[in-house]
């Protein structure tokens, strides 16, 4: 009677054990490819404001999202109340994006 127990236990163990291995294996494959980018933060100069058309020139440094090497250039800005604080001759830290297909402004703050 004891024999025929460990048996039996030791094959229901044995059939629990692989059916279960093949599922464990595949965990962690998923997820791995969910870590966000970091946001790349551009330090730069404002050279020109203009308000009314939401728009900011920046001489900036590399945009290494965007694969663009430092220039003076216009931007137009994601919301034109980020322009409320900006002056002219900042230094500031921006990022930007492509929103619907424009060069985008998405953050700015001044550097002291
Ligand atoms: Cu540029």
């Amino acid at each position: 009677m004891n024999a025929f127990n460990t048996t039996l236990r030791a094959a229901f163990f044995a059939a629990v054990c692989m059916s279960g291995a093949p599922a464990f294996a595949q965990h962690g494959e998923h997820d791995q490819h969910m870590a966000a980018a970091a946001s790349d933060t551009t330090e730069g100069e404002i050279k020109k404001i203009d308000k009314a058309a939401s728009k900011i020139t920046l001489k900036h440094g590399d945009l290494k999202n965007l694969g663009m090497g430092g220039m003076t250039m216009a931007f137009r800005v994601k919301d034109a109340a980020l322009l409320d604080k900006a002056r002219q001759g900042d230094k500031v830290r921006f990022t930007v994006a492509k929103v619907d297909g424009a060069l985008t402004v998405t953050s700015l703050e001044a550097v002291k």
